[in-house]
């Protein structure tokens, strides 16, 4: 086939040809390169990564169409405490932020990103979030010096001509994305395979709606149509616009009449969202299927008629590869079976990837993620990981065996129920509902998760997360739950709020609950609950299910088991509010008055 010259522009639009314009005499790249998004234009940049050592082709037989990336040691997760929201006030971002005057911090990216590109190609990547032409979607165009950065973006959300198209139209504002990895490269100086810089910054200006990344190649910190764009500045223009941008799953619940439910599901990290989205029911539950709209974030807009209505932005997943296998999610295993880019996982003997709970004998041996020897004995030896806690695979929606038919609808699926968790191996029932909307907030505002040996600090400390969306709500975090709280008015039809908890633990340390496709138990109630037919019990702290309540064919859970896992204990619950108290200091003075009587109800209550 015939190659495009790609440096000539794919837009008519002359804000967009200033701007990249004015980018590439600040970080004077020594090409542009306009993406189309095409597969052609897919499979030379894939090669150019081989060639320059970035990617290793997987074995085609075993990986049809997959890459395996290792980045730097010094490159491997989001990094929070290099975050920035820049709004013109402090007060504005709120103490949950970080926070850097609007004037200093420009001054600061001029310095960074000033011929940072030397050496690179400059790659100009439109990018849709959400369907191209949704009225939900949101267009921004990211200049990358990353080869790699673009093409997992083609397969995390929709680039390419068509999107230049609609920036053509000139309909819809475009999100500015700069982005370099910080490594620019002097004449005849020798690239390496994961360049990036120790020195890294991931800004976001709300006001002008901009983002600037410098300094990584990975995740969440250079993909920034993701965490930077769909959660941080979204949650700025949603809130403006009447709508909601948040981090949770989307998945249908279909019955075997064909009844068909949606619910949007926020946890943090380590909490196994992926696996809900992706769910298979159970024995006993014959005829009932999950369907996959989103695993991560989620639009959430009330329609012309005042019913929420969700679309899943991203068009991939980005998920954890440790603890994926057939048996914890069939559907993950599926989906990144092929056209799958790996980064940090383990490079098998012949040519596959592998990582911890993959399969449960590990291979004899294999190159962990720094392309160091590894073997079942040096593990056991070292406690060394074959595969990064943090290694992802990079997988099209599309493949997933789950997806919903709908889950590209532009108008999005309807919302039935919100539900919020966590990781809490006390006090915290298996599920309870929320008695109203306003109730429901204070949940999500005081939800929590026992730190694991992943995170840093204290293990099995309880670190509060509001809606799970900490790391991501591009403003005050006191505003954000006012908006919640403001979100309900204009509905016609009010979505029911859950929180779960699949983690309660006995007093001798044992979990409670099998979890996973079990799961499936407590999603049933929660739907029935949403359409009003299934009975609850009133408690202090919500509506719980009674054993009756629940479909148990297929397993065996005696009412005893189950009184342990719902147990409402007033003592526990009344030292559980003065955890809220931690938070809630920091935002006092944005709090939504709604969320300070609620706790008052609360306590009154136990
Ligand atoms: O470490 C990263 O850069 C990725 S973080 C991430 C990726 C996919 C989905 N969720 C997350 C998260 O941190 O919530
Ligand atoms: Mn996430």
């Amino acid at each position: 086939m015939k190659k495009r010259d790609h440096a000539t522009p794919l837009s008519e639009n002359k804000h967009l040809l200033r701007w990249v314009e004015k980018m590439a005499e600040l970080t004077q790249p020594a090409a542009i390169h306009w993406v189309d998004g095409s597969q052609q234009e897919y499979d030379e940049l894939c090669a150019k990564l081989v060639a320059a050592g970035t990617f290793f082709k997987l074995n085609e037989k075993l990986w049809p169409g997959c890459y395996y990336a290792r980045s730097d040691a010094s490159d491997v997760a989001r990094v929070e405490d290099r975050t920035f929201i820049c709004s013109l006030s402090k007060d504005a971002a709120g103490p949950t932020n970080n926070w850097v005057d609007p004037y200093q911090m420009r001054r600061k990216l001029k310095q960074l990103f000033s011929g940072s590109m030397r050496g690179r190609t400059m790659y100009v990547l439109p990018f849709s979030m959400g369907p191209i032409g949704s009225p939900m979607s949101q267009i921004g165009v990211q200049l990358t010096d990353s080869a790699y950065v673009v093409v997992n973006m083609r397969i995390m959300a929709r680039i390419g001509i068509e999107v230049f198209r609609e920036i053509d139209k000139g309909e819809k504002r475009v999100v500015p994305c700069m982005h370099s990895v910080g490594y620019p490269l002097a004449p005849g100086q020798p690239d390496v395979p994961w360049p990036c810089n120790s020195e890294k910054y991931i800004v976001h200006f709300p006001e002008t709606r901009e983002i600037w990344s410098y300094g990584s190649g990975y995740g969440g910190n250079a993909l920034l149509g993701k965490k930077c764009f769909a959660l941080r500045i979204a949650s700025n223009i949603a809130r403006d616009e009447g709508w909601m941008a948040e981090h949770m799953l989307i998945l249908g619940v279909e019955s075997p009449s064909g009844e068909k439910t949606y619910v949007a599901a926020a946890f943090p990290s380590a909490c196994g969202k992926t696996n809900l989205a992706m769910m298979i029911p159970p024995a006993g539950f014959e005829g009932w299927k999950v369907w996959t709209v989103g695993d991560d974030i989620a639009w959430i807009k009330p329609n012309e008629n005042g019913v929420l209505h969700a679309i899943n932005p991203e068009a991939g997943f980005f998920g954890v590869a440790p603890g994926t296998s057939m048996k914890t999610n069939p559907n993950a295993m599926a989906t990144l079976s092929r056209n799958t880019i790996f980064t940090n996982t383990a490079l098998t003997a012949d040519g596959g990837v592998w990582w911890e709970g993959m399969t449960e004998e590990p291979p004899k041996e294999c190159l962990d993620w720094q392309g160091k020897l590894w073997t079942p004995e040096i593990a056991a030896q070292t406690g060394a990981k074959a595969a990064h806690p943090n290694a992802r695979f990079t997988a099209p929606a599309s493949q997933c065996p789950s997806i919903d038919p709908d889950w590209e609808n532009p108008h999005g699926v309807p919302i039935s129920a919100i539900i919020f968790g966590g990781r809490r191996a006390d006090t915290v029932p298996l599920v309870f509902q929320a008695f109203n909307w306003s109730a429901g907030v204070y949940i999500g505002a005081t939800m929590g998760s026992e730190t694991t040996a992943a995170a840093s600090g204290a293990v099995g400390k309880v670190r509060r997360d509001p809606m799970a969306m900490l790391p991501f709500c591009g403003y005050h975090m006191g505003d954000y739950f006012r908006h919640w709280i403001r979100m309900q008015r204009n509905l016609t039809e009010t979505p029911r709020i859950f929180h779960v908890n699949w983690f309660r633990k006995s007093e001798d340390g044992r979990y409670l609950w099998p979890g996973f496709r079990e799961n499936m138990r407590i999603l049933k109630w929660i739907v029935d609950r949403a359409h009003g037919r299934a009975l609850g019990r009133e408690t202090p702290i919500g509506w719980t299910p009674r054993y009756e309540d629940i479909e148990w064919s297929g397993l065996d859970f005696d009412r005893q088991q189950f009184e342990e896992i719902q147990a409402v204990d007033r003592k526990a619950w009344r030292q559980e509010v003065l955890g809220h108290e931690e938070l809630f200091i920091e935002l006092h003075d944005h709090l939504p008055p709604e969320v300070i009587y609620e706790r008052e109800l609360l306590i009154c209550r136990l």
